[in-house]
């Protein structure tokens, strides 16, 4: 599936991401060959913490609507150079998932490493609960004396002041442009002069930072059905001389194939004006690939603004999406539900400190609930017990426990709006199998990934993978049982969605 290709790529003025495309590739080819369960006794030990080293700062960077297969490195088409040399000189995750896949609900999953069903926040809910914001990773590095930031996208609604998680705080809904020191700018870059200011006021204050840049693009701009995405107008030729080739599982038969309810849902409104004849899905891929080069463009002013100000060496980049993105598989457009691409997004963690993860790939199944132990491990600091997600520190530093990783996750999307139709779903996903089921209309699905990864057949109703259905479904009701037994009282106490299943 994934296709090394050269590209061109951006060189930095200092020691950060500096590589050829000759090394670039060597690198790449290397990595193809290592494991990713090797141990390294020397990288267990760049492990920094307040005890040994200055705490690094952390510079989360999530997309909107970033698919995982759309990074120029495995890409045939899609120019992202500047994520290709953060994968060339960091750590790849190449099979990262989300356990809820639309913005909102994912959003919090970052944030308080929990999943929706136990944190119980998506569109239309009430605020998280008052643990749930205590133990957000940003409150909790504000706490531990970190700098604390978030720019751009929010669409969340977090319980308390904000105050008391952010030393900066710059929320945006989605527009075209925004106006920054009398200039207007293209969304997207405005993000990146926002935070470039915090890099800035953050130089001097001897104090480590966190900053949580929240771009809006690819996601489509929802009030323009003409246009849809939008981008810098140095990127209107871009991918003008290409096709973009047929999505996968794009012919009529796996459209007919799909129940009435799917087929009469968001997922084919939102279709009917981005994919619904080839013209119109050639200009709304290359516009949402553009999209996705100028948050690209975006990161490299981030990461220049990090070497002017001397803060290169010292600040963790994390890359990643808050869902998956479809395409016009299955003749359907957006997220919300169980197939890889609702699931899967991209993670790269680029640590300059660590010269040993130079284009590493890892395999195991990662989760967005990852992200806040995560980063509260890379800062030293300990997470709360509460958190459902783990810290990928240890597959950053070779350790050997990740022998013992996950090899299953539950998903779902609860969101249950009135004004569009969005079936709620909820499923697990292992190595080799998926289940999902659309509870509310009693309709499941099984794939067995192993020997059908695009998920074409749906075998719920073969009689020879009861078995398996019955296994998957059953695991699903102990991993609702659990996620719900979570919740804090503040959230077992409030009205539910009535996401019960049969
Ligand atoms: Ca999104």
């Amino acid at each position: 599936m994934y296709k090394l290709t050269k590209k061109p790529v951006i060189h930095f003025k200092k020691g950060l991401l500096k590589i050829s495309c000759v090394t670039l590739t060597a690198l790449a080819l290397v990595s193809c060959y290592s494991s990713t369960t090797h141990t390294n006794s020397d990288a267990k030990n760049t492990v920094n913490t307040k005890d040994n080293q200055k705490q690094p700062n952390i510079l989360f960077i999530l997309a909107d609507d970033h698919r995982w297969d759309l990074i120029g490195k495995y890409h045939s088409i899609i120019k992202t150079p500047t994520l290709d040399q953060l994968a060339n000189q960091g750590t790849v995750f190449k099979n990262a998932f989300v356990t809820t896949p639309i913005c909102a609900s994912s959003r919090i999953s970052i944030l308080t490493g929990l999943t929706e069903r136990t944190h119980d926040f998506t569109f239309s809910r009430p605020k998280t609960g008052k643990v749930e914001s205590a133990n957000m990773y940003p409150a909790i590095l504000k706490k531990n004396g970190y700098r604390s930031a978030l720019v751009g996208k929010y669409e969340i609604n977090m319980s308390g002041q904000h105050k008391d998680r952010f030393d900066y705080f710059k929320p945006l809904l989605h527009e075209k442009t925004g106006e920054f020191k009398g200039k207007n700018l293209p969304q997207t870059y405005y993000i990146a002069e926002l935070a470039k200011d915090f890099i800035e006021q953050s130089k001097n204050t001897n104090q480590p930072w966190t900053m949580s840049v929240n771009f809006w693009n690819p996601h489509a701009l929802d009030k323009d059905k003409e246009d849809q995405f939008h981008y810098p107008p140095e990127f209107e030729n871009y991918y003008s001389d290409v096709t973009i080739p047929p999505a996968k599982l794009s012919d009529n038969e796996y459209f007919e194939q799909l129940p009435e309810f799917l087929q009469l849902s968001i997922g084919r409104v939102r279709w009917e004006y981005r994919f619904s004849n080839e013209a119109m899905y050639q200009k709304m891929v290359k516009r949402h690939y553009r999209a996705i080069s100028s948050v690209d463009k975006a990161v490299s002013m981030l990461i220049q603004k990090l070497e002017e100000t001397g803060m290169a060496d010292n600040t963790i980049i994390i890359y990643t999406g808050d869902n998956g993105y479809a395409l016009n598989e299955r003749q359907l457009a957006g997220k919300w539900f169980g197939w890889e691409e609702d699931l899967r997004v991209p993670l790269i963690i680029y640590d300059p400190r660590n010269k040993q993860d130079q284009a590493k790939e890892i395999t195991k199944m990662v989760l967005n609930i990852d992200i806040a132990p995560t980063i509260l491990s890379l800062a030293g600091v300990d997470a709360p017990q509460t958190y459902q997600g783990k810290s990928l520190l240890p597959m950053l530093n070779d350790s050997d426990e990740i022998q013992d990783w996950r090899t299953e996750f539950m998903f779902e999307h609860m969101y249950q709006p009135k004004r569009v139709f969005i079936p709620p779903v909820v499923g697990v996903r292992t190595e080799d199998w998926k289940y999902f089921d659309f509870h509310k209309q009693n309709h499941e699905r099984l794939y067995d990934l192993k020997n059908d990864p695009d998920e074409t057949t749906n075998l719920a109703n073969d009689p020879k993978y009861q078995h398996v259905l019955k296994t998957l479904s059953e695991k699903t009701d102990l991993y609702i049982k659990k996620y719900e037994q979570a919740r804090t009282d503040e959230v077992k106490q409030r009205p539910s969605f009535l996401n019960q299943r049969n």
